[in-house]
Order: C-alpha cells, then structure tokens, then sequence
C-alpha cells in the first residue's frame, strides 16, 4: 500500500459557490467537473467536495435529507459519476462529505419520528426527551440558544447545531446501519475518501448530564473537548473503527478524514490510531495569531502528537467555516473565535493581509503531511465583510442577530473571469452572493501566467513541493532569532530550508543559499517582513 493519503494535498470545494454551469447564479456539480483540468494544473492530489445533497439548505447542506441523492440545483447522481470518472481520469481523488452527526429536520426519518409521537421507534433514532418546565440540560447550540426544541406534544429533541439539524441517536442500531449502507452507497461509485462532518459528536454522555465548564473557554479550544458531555466520548471510536473496516474492504485505499475539534493533542491522536481515521484535521493554524513564537509552539506540539502515533499530520489555513485566512491574519482581535468577524470590527488591511497570507501558505506547503486548501485561497481572496444583511443565510449569523458576522463572507462564488458577467462563476449575470468589485481584479484569468501572482505562487509551491517530496520529510524546528519561523525539511533529494520573517527588519539571507521559491520578486539578499523563501 502506498498511503497517498500521508502527503496528499486536498482542496476543498464549496458546490454552491465554485463554477455554475446552467446560469441559475448557483454552482453545480457539471461546473465544477468542467473546471476540474484547473485543479489538476494547480498540482493538488484529490478534490474534497462539501456536501450536494438533497437538503433545504438551513446550514449550507450541512442538514442533509437524503444522503444517497444529489440536490436538484446540484445536478444529478449522473453528474456525481461524471465528476468521479473525470476527475479519477485526470489523476485526482475525490473526498465527500458525510455529515452523521444529524439529519435535517427535512430528512424522511424526522418527519416519521414527528408523526409516530412520543416512545415510538420513529422517535428513538434521535434524542427526544420529556421535561416539565424547560429544556432537559443546559446544552447550548453551536449557533446560539439552547440545544433543544420543543415540539407540540411536548417533548423535546436535541440539536447541536441548528433546530432544523436534529441530532441522531447513534445508540440506535438502526442509525449505524443507515451510515454503513451509506458509505457503501457511495464506495461503490467510485468516491476515494470521506471528510466526517464533526466527528467528535457522535456520542453523547450516559443520563445527558449538564455542562460544567465554560463555553467561551470551550469553544476557544482551552478545555479538554471530553469534558463537555457532548463531544469527544470514548466510545465514539467504535463507530469509526467499523468504518474503517468497511473502507478497508474495498481496493484502492479509501481514506477518511475527521473534522473533529478536539483539545488536547493527545485526544484527537486518538481519532488517527491505525483502525481509525487516517487524518484529523489540524485546526491549530486557523486559532493561531500572527505570531513567531505561536507558530512555532503550534507546529512542535502537533507534530509530537502525531508522531507518537504515528499518523501523517494534517494542515489547514482555511475552509468554509473560518474567516479567510488574507483577513484572519491582520484580524484586529484574533483572540475571539476566528471563525467569525464580530460585526463593527474595523476592516482589516487587506495589502498586509494577503502578504502574510502567502508566506502562512508558503510554510505551511513545506511541512510534512497533507494540506488543506480552500477554494479561491490560491487567489488570495479576502473575507467578504460588507454583505447586505438581508442575504446573509449562514445560521451563525442568522441565530446570533447579526452580531456575529457568520461564515458567508468566505462562502463567497469564485471569480473566473474577470471581463464576464458573475466574473465568470456564472454564463447568467447572477450570483447567489454578490461578489465585490475586487474579485475582478483576483480573477483566475488575471492571475494566470503572471508570475508575482498568487496563483503562480500556488502553482510554484505545489510543483517544488512535490519534486523535493517535502509532504514525506522530516521536520525540525531552526532557532534564526525569536521574529523567525525556520524550519528544515530533509528528503532523499535534501534539505529544504524554510524561512517566514514576522519581525519589522528583513532577515538577511545567506550567501550559499539557493533561493527555490519566495513570496516576493526581489529576494537575493533579504527577505522583508511578512514573507517567506525556500532555500536549497
Ligand atoms: C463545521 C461544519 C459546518 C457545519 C456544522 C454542522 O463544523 O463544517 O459547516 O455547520 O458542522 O454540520
């Protein structure tokens, strides 16, 4: 077995929001397999794919209604084959997204469960429970209010996420089943990995006890995640470890990935144990300042983590429920959650943020492991702030009255071209979320070919990474002075050194160094502040 999976770099695509082939202002799945010679000249091994399922869309199909089907708006279950042959024809993997935490309130077991009443079987697939006088636990809901609703026969049913997302009972013998036969639904056609929707969720603590701790402290990632009674329990691993099993007997290697958000390190290495996940995400970049001495603490920690499991590491700078990263990393107070913008906050500088956003990706392409990429990172796009209130559908903005400015702003449709109507996303002039004028500037049109481009500098860094094998290296930490992050990466071809300059002066480079790439032109002595080089 080769493990591609160890060194793969995955780019994550937001159906909604990537290519509309049929002018509805939409994305679709034929758009996307249309654009799919462009990943593959970006250089990426596989293509993650957010969920294009049917689903009345409260949270971004993230509240799916059917799990073996494809949104109309999407496509088809043809389209879904096409896009697999084609993309399995141009040498990419395809990643989808299983989402088994909870339904929609739309899926048909919901309404049945609705319909049965209280102590039916219908009822048992999810968490519905008796209580006089208010919610059962003081569980709050991700996107603000408490975890429960109630419904008129007086019960009520738990919802970590929104009230129209139930959670399912994954003590019910009958919900395991239905995910079984779901991964192998789509196993048999074709799909070559799975990124598991909140994983660290399944299971819920015995009697549903309270929560104790502190949510902002929880939801900052300071708390051990198990000690909230709804995350992380131990016997959550039991699920994974019998799909891992069903992915194992099918050929290929099918791989999956946890979105778990899982503290400390040594909890989620749990998750990557060799019946398990093959990948966690690694969400330490996206709660990291831009800071030297953070970077640096985030990279050691994990990799002692991993290592001692011995699984690959993962990386992440962005992806659809996080501020983008060219913004995120100017961000005023990048002590608040970072996922999203608080409404008000001043508008961050986008010229220091899309600099210090090149040289993140710049070091985050050299370390070993597999990386994440989200759409339109590679263009540098920023975080789109000013968006009419009246649009916004994201249910973190939506549950939070505004206050929050939710995830929208990354979600935002991609510019192709920049001379065409929707920048190209769209042959119809529309686009369900309206893209500012400084996407026509970011287009990919404009960026190809041009080689001070984000995109060239995309394409550069995938190319050297792969020829210098820098996904398999060994890593270790360079001490060139406290505003420096180095760090050398050493394959079978050499060694590769990495520099990112966070201090005010430019860091001198090396006489003998051979510079491979860098995120600014000019680079034969210096490397200014907030850039990165690969040095040979
Ligand atoms: C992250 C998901 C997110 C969904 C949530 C509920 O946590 O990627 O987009 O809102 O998981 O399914």
């Amino acid at each position: 077995s080769d493990e591609w999976w160890r060194s793969a770099v995955v780019y994550q695509v937001y159906p909604r929001s990537f290519a509309d082939s049929n002018g509805d202002g939409i994305g679709d799945l034929p758009g996307i397999t249309a654009k799919l010679p462009y990943l593959r000249d970006l250089g990426i091994d596989a293509v993650w794919l957010s969920p294009f399922y049917p689903s009345p869309q409260a949270d971004g199909g993230y509240d799916v209604a059917d799990y073996r089907d494809v949104h109309p708006m999407y496509g088809t279950l043809t389209d879904a084959e096409r896009l697999i042959g084609t993309a399995h024809d141009l040498g990419l993997r395809v990643f989808i997204d299983i989402v088994p935490n909870h339904t929609s309130d739309e899926h048909p077991w919901f309404q049945q469960a609705l319909a049965a009443g209280p102590g039916s079987p219908e009822r048992a697939r999810y968490w519905f429970v008796d209580s006089d006088g208010g919610p059962p636990n003081n569980w709050p809901s991700e996107f603000g209010g408490p975890a429960w609703t109630q419904v008129p026969d007086g019960q009520w049913y738990l919802h970590l996420f929104d009230r129209k997302q139930p959670d399912l009972n994954w003590e019910n013998p009958e919900v395991r089943e239905m995910f079984l036969d779901t991964l192998r639904f789509w196993l048999d056609r074709g799909v070559d990995g799975f990124r598991i929707d909140v994983a660290h969720h399944l299971i819920k603590a015995d009697g549903l006890p309270d929560f104790e701790g502190d949510w902002d402290d929880y939801v900052a990632g300071c708390l051990p995640t198990n000690t909230a009674p709804f995350a992380d329990q131990d016997r959550v691993h039991e699920i994974y470890r019998d799909w891992r099993a069903l992915l194992d007997s099918y050929p290929g290697e099918r791989a999956m990935v946890a979105e778990a958000w899982v503290t400390p390190h040594e909890r989620l290495a749990a998750y990557v144990r060799s019946d398990e996940f093959q990948q966690a995400f690694n969400f330490d970049f996206l709660r990291a300042a831009w800071d030297a001495t953070d970077l640096r603490a985030q990279i050691a920690a994990t990799l002692d983590a991993n290592s001692a499991v011995g699984a690959p590491t993962t990386w992440v700078l962005s992806n659809h429920d996080v501020i983008r990263h060219a913004t995120r990393l100017v961000r005023a107070n990048p002590a608040t959650a970072p996922w999203v913008l608080e409404a008000g906050e001043p508008t961050p500088d986008y010229a220091t943020g899309l600099r210090r956003a090149r040289a993140a990706t710049t070091l985050m392409l050299a370390l070993p492991g597999s990386a994440y990429l989200y759409q339109g990172e590679e263009l540098g796009l920023p975080e789109v702030i000013d968006l009419p209130a009246h649009i916004r559908q994201d249910p973190a903005f939506v549950r939070a009255d505004g206050q929050l400015l939710g995830r929208d702003g990354c979600r935002v449709p991609l510019p192709w071209e920049k001379h065409e109507v929707a920048f190209g996303f769209s042959p119809a002039d529309k686009s369900w979320l309206p893209q500012p004028e400084v996407f026509g500037e970011l287009a990919v049109d404009q960026q190809i070919g041009q080689p001070d481009s984000t995109l060239e500098l995309y394409r550069t860094l995938l190319r050297v990474r792969r020829e210098r094998e820098l996904g398999s290296g060994a890593l270790s930490l360079v001490d060139l002075g406290d505003d420096i992050v180095a760090v050398d990466v050493a394959t079978s071809i050499g060694t590769t050194l990495v520099v990112v300059n966070l201090g005010d002066a430019d860091w001198p480079i090396p006489a003998d160094a051979r510079v491979l790439v860098a995120t600014c032109p000019d680079v034969s002595d210096r490397l200014p502040t907030d850039h990165a080089v690969w040095m040979a």
